[in-house]
């Protein structure tokens, strides 16, 4: 019998490349069958070592966007009639640099803002910080990065001297013999590295996990903090009271390898257990048996998440618990350490490279003589022509077409309308704005409202470098071509530099190409990209920066020998507990809180389209306890009414006894009238500015059951 050999007798390709979301970066396989029409079929990758093969559900799903009926693949203009008509991308790019021109014509150049994405990969994060200070001279880039890792990054820099998510690989976690995690959901949020704390508790660790939520990951803690929400720097003062008074600190190590200890211990010595108790509603007797466990053990690890972070007092409550790491002398040794959990795919490269107000590529600062004199040099500009530091997220969104504020807008990975606190003045204020552009895969909430959409090319259809949570530096495969029509985000910022007078500065002809450029830019600096290379990334399963020359083995594990301030040394912060921006009243009396589903990923734009994640959780629910349920009169199953000073929330009710009787729960995957963040305030850290997601004060009423089914 002999068989037609058709285009589909090629044999299927596999590509190994990483998951779309997260910043744990799962190593996947893709399988390509040609001419099949089908999605690649994706497995995890046995052969990396952060994931070992294992995937969430939004990994094992993910390749079902690439040929998604929802997906753009022709760019969007306005038109006379109001509404997005199909374009040519000369007629979209050209309306995209009239649009910035006139802006800068009739305001000047500070009236055109950028915002980016820690979903960027390094090139283009990198190459959207160059188009800003160059091509477009505007001090306001900013990006969502902002709005998750900037206050672990701030406290970071000032107790180190550098920032880097774990300062130490994933396969540390199980030489902790104590871990203590705040404010984190790794369960939900990171699933695959439940195989490296269970190997942690097989081999006898103890885990200890502080939220105000009986969440999965403190479902198999050993010992569960549910504190008072806001009050993590109470806990973390309050156990460095204990540690002093008990004798438990390891002074040696205090005295050669820190600064600055007597000033954290004087405000320390005032956070004696009744007082913290008070605070956090944590006893006496578990805040004594946690300091103990950590500071006795021979390692022990502390990690934040969002909990502790998204605070307005997020910054000095990290270096709080930095305190505690250090005065118990349990840093820089493997299986010890400080680590926060890096949230978004590229959330550790994209604050690396440029696309934050106050950055330039490789960690350095714009405010910096010696610092602009490097980088203006690597883009052969001159150093007085670099914008200096521009608004912060919020900051930049909350001026949108305000006198002085931004009046042209490009959007680069993020859907600022769902993601930012205080969503309705941000709809009002992208509402305000002469010209909103937006590039993305697909119409999200905030692209709806802009003038201009441009269609990208989407994870599987293209190279780049991302950075992952341990500070790793991977590679992102190209899998397969891209849908005609759509392009990626650098050859629009090439093409739109071309238009705005600069092409000779964005001649690039791959991500490879940029990435040349991006090695040179962060060569000397903190994070020093200059010895990786591709072919280095391809053999070596990732290089951990900074890895400064060819030969140099990249740096798995910083602080075992030197921390990063001038004199090698890390520092100590005196820092106090203080109230949230806004605390609950007699008029909102509760705390409202917000986070995650396992099933969705951020503002729910990719993984509201996919189906089974759709219909794993439709919808969101608002947590609340028995007691709160009936306090209300709330008859199940039910809905409730949740109003802030900001706006009101319609959610269907999930009455559960894992939440504190006097906090709800929602999260905030969903849009329009179902936005957790109509409810959210954006009281700013005065260092990170760092809006409060994790705190705002509401009340809560039961909506009777004819009104509901209206
Ligand atoms: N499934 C899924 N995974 C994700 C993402 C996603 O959207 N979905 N997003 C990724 C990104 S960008 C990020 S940043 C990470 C975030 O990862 P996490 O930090 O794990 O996520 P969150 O759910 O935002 O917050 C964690 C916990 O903080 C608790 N919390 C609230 N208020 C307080 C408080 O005052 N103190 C303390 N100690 N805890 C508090 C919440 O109850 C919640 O359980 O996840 C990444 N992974
Ligand atoms: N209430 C509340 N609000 C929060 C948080 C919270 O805990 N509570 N968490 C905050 C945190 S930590 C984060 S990270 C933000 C995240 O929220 P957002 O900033 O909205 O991020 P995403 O939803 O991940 O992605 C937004 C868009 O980027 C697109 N995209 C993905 N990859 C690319 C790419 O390579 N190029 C382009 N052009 N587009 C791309 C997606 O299609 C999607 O439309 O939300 C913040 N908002
Ligand atoms: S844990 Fe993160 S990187 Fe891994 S499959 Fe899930 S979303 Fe993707
Ligand atoms: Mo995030």
């Amino acid at each position: 019998m002999s068989i037609a050999l058709t285009t589909t007798d090629v044999p299927p390709t596999v590509v190994r490349t990483h998951c779309p979301y997260c910043a744990f970066q799962c190593g996947t396989t893709l399988t390509v069958v040609h001419d099949s029409g089908l999605s690649p079929t994706i497995a995890g990758d046995d052969a990396f070592p952060v994931n070992n093969g294992r995937l969430c559900v939004k990994g094992w799903t993910a390749s079902e966007l690439l040929c998604h009926p929802d997906r753009l693949t022709t760019p969007l203009v306005r038109g006379p009639d109001d509404r997005l008509h199909p374009a040519t991308w000369k007629a979209a790019l050209d309306r995209i640099a009239d649009a910035f021109r006139r802006a800068r014509r009739e305001y000047g150049a500070d009236a055109i803002g950028l915002f980016g994405s820690g979903a960027l990969t390094n090139e283009k994060a990198y190459l959207l910080g160059k188009f800003a200070r160059v091509a477009v001279g505007t001090p306001h880039v900013d990006y969502n990065g902002r709005y998750c890792m900037s206050s672990a990054a701030a406290a970071g820099n000032k107790a180190f001297g550098i920032d880097r998510g774990l300062p130490f690989p994933v396969q540390d976690i199980p030489l902790a013999q104590v871990i203590l995690i705040i404010g984190s959901n790794p369960a939900d949020t990171l699933p695959p590295i439940a195989q490296w704390f269970e190997q942690q508790k097989a081999r006898g660790g103890r885990l200890i996990v502080a939220d105000p939520r009986r969440t999965p990951t403190a479902q198999s803690a050993d010992l569960f903090l549910q504190l008072t929400p806001g009050s993590d720097l109470a806990l973390a003062n309050g156990l460095l009271f204990i540690v002093i008074e008990e004798q438990l600190l390891n002074l040696p190590f205090i005295r050669s390898r820190t600064n600055g200890f007597d000033a954290a211990r004087r405000v320390a010595l005032t956070y004696h257990p009744g007082r913290v108790e008070q605070l956090t509603g944590i006893s006496e007797a578990t805040l004594r048996k946690t300091a103990r466990w950590l500071a006795t053990a021979d390692t022990a690890m502390i990690l934040t998440g969002r909990g502790p972070e998204q605070q307005s007092k997020g910054v000095d409550t990290v270096l709080a618990f930095i305190n505690f790491i250090l005065a118990i002398g349990q840093i820089g040794r493997p299986g010890s350490g400080y680590g926060c959990l890096t949230g978004q795919g590229n959330g550790q490269g994209g604050r690396e490279h440029g696309q934050k107000a106050d950055q330039l590529p490789g960690y350095r600062l714009i405010e910096v003589d010696a610092h602009r004199e490097h980088t203006a040099r690597v883009w052969g500009v001159d150093p007085a022509s670099l914008p200096r530091k521009g608004r912060s997220a919020y900051e930049l969104l909350d001026s949108l077409g305000q006198p002085g504020g931004i009046r042209s807008l490009l959007v680069m990975g993020s859907n600022v309308a769902v993601a930012s606190p205080h969503a309705g003045n941000i709809l009002q204020r992208l509402q305000a704005l002469d010209f909103l552009a937006v590039c993305d895969a697909f119409l999200n909430e905030t692209a709806a409202l802009a003038d201009v959409v441009l269609p990208v090319t989407q994870w599987a259809e293209e190279d780049g470098t991302l950075t992952n949570f341990e500070g790793r530096v991977i590679r992102r495969r190209q899998v397969q071509a891209p849908p005609d029509g759509v392009r990626s985000d650098w050859e629009i910022l090439c093409a739109l530099a071309e238009r705005l007078g600069y092409g000779d500065q964005f001649a690039f002809a791959s991500a490879e190409d940029i990435f040349a450029e991006l090695r040179v830019a962060t060569a000397g600096g903190i994070a020093d990209y200059a010895g990786i290379s591709y072919d280095r990334i391809d053999a070596e399963q990732g290089v951990f920066w900074p890895c400064p020359t060819a030969e140099h083995p990249g740096t798995p594990r910083l602080f075992e020998q030197q921390f990063y301030h001038a004199d090698e040394k890390a520092r100590f912060h005196a820092v106090e507990h203080r109230p949230a921006g806004e605390e609950p009243d007699a008029e909102y009396p509760i705390y409202f809180t917000t986070g995650r589903y396992a099933e969705h990923y951020n503002s729910g734009v990719q993984t509201r389209k996919v189906g089974r994640l759709r219909q794993a959780k439709p919808a969101p629910r608002l947590q609340l306890h028995p007691e709160l349920a009936d306090h209300i009169g709330l008859i199940e199953p039910g809905y409730v009414q949740v109003a802030s000073r900001r706006g009101v929330v319609m959610f269907e009710a999930e009455v559960t006894s894992t939440i504190r009787p006097d906090t709800v729960f929602a999260p905030f995957h969903y849009g329009g009238t179902a936005a957790a963040n109509v409810l959210t305030q954006a009281t700013l850290d005065p260092t990170s500015r760092m809006p409060e997601f994790k705190m705002a004060a509401v009340r809560v009423t039961a909506i009777p059951p004819t009104q509901e089914s209206r």
